[in-house]
């Protein structure tokens, strides 16, 4: 007799600004990746059952705060992943925007900010990220080199852990 095993898909969004290494986190990470429709998506069997999708918006649409905030605004997923370009500064506003958006709407949700380009000697450290930025207990703060894997699946886990805490 074979039994049927349902498989479950939590999508997560990548979001943060242009250049911060969206795309090379989820090339890292899914062994399937694409672009549909402008969007950059990966896939990654965690189990039989369960399945991760990763969703980039497209790239044109970074630096449209208005579509940003709305995209956020109406999307359903249980997970956001904000990534930040830990050498550059001058974006940290930015990402405090997306962040309060998040959590605007979604205050229930899961969400991690990923201080990556950590192997940049200018990059900020994460404590530093944190208290600069004024970044709430509930949102982790983790370090990251978006083109290790080790680095990325730690992410990706704790994420996880989050959802299904
Ligand atoms: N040094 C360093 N460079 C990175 C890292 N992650 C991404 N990059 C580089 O940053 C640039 C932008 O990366 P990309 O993934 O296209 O960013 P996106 O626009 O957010 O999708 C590329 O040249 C990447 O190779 C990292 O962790 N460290
Ligand atoms: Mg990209």
């Amino acid at each position: 007799m074979s039994t049927i095993v349902k498989i479950e898909t939590v999508e997560i969004i990548v979001t943060g600004m242009p250049g911060s290494g969206k795309s090379t986190f989820i090339k890292t990470i899914c062994p399937r990746s694409r672009e549909l429709h402008g969007w950059y998506t990966g896939d990654l069997s965690v189990d039989d059952e369960l399945r991760l999708k990763f969703l980039e918006p497209p790239k044109l649409k970074q630096f449209d705060f208005i579509w940003l905030r709305e995209l956020i605004e109406h999307v359903n997923v249980p997970g956001f992943v904000v990534m930040c370009d830990s050498t550059q500064p001058e974006y940290f506003g930015a990402v405090v925007c997306l962040l309060e958006t998040i959590k605007a709407y979604h205050p229930e949700t899961p969400c991690i900010l990923v201080a990556n380009k950590h192997d940049d000697p200018r990059a900020w450290h994460v404590d530093d990220i944190r208290l600069g930025l004024g970044i709430p207990d509930s949102i982790p703060v983790v370090p990251c080199i978006a083109n290790e894997f080790e680095y990325v699946k730690d992410v990706t886990v704790k994420m996880l852990y989050q959802i299904f805490e």
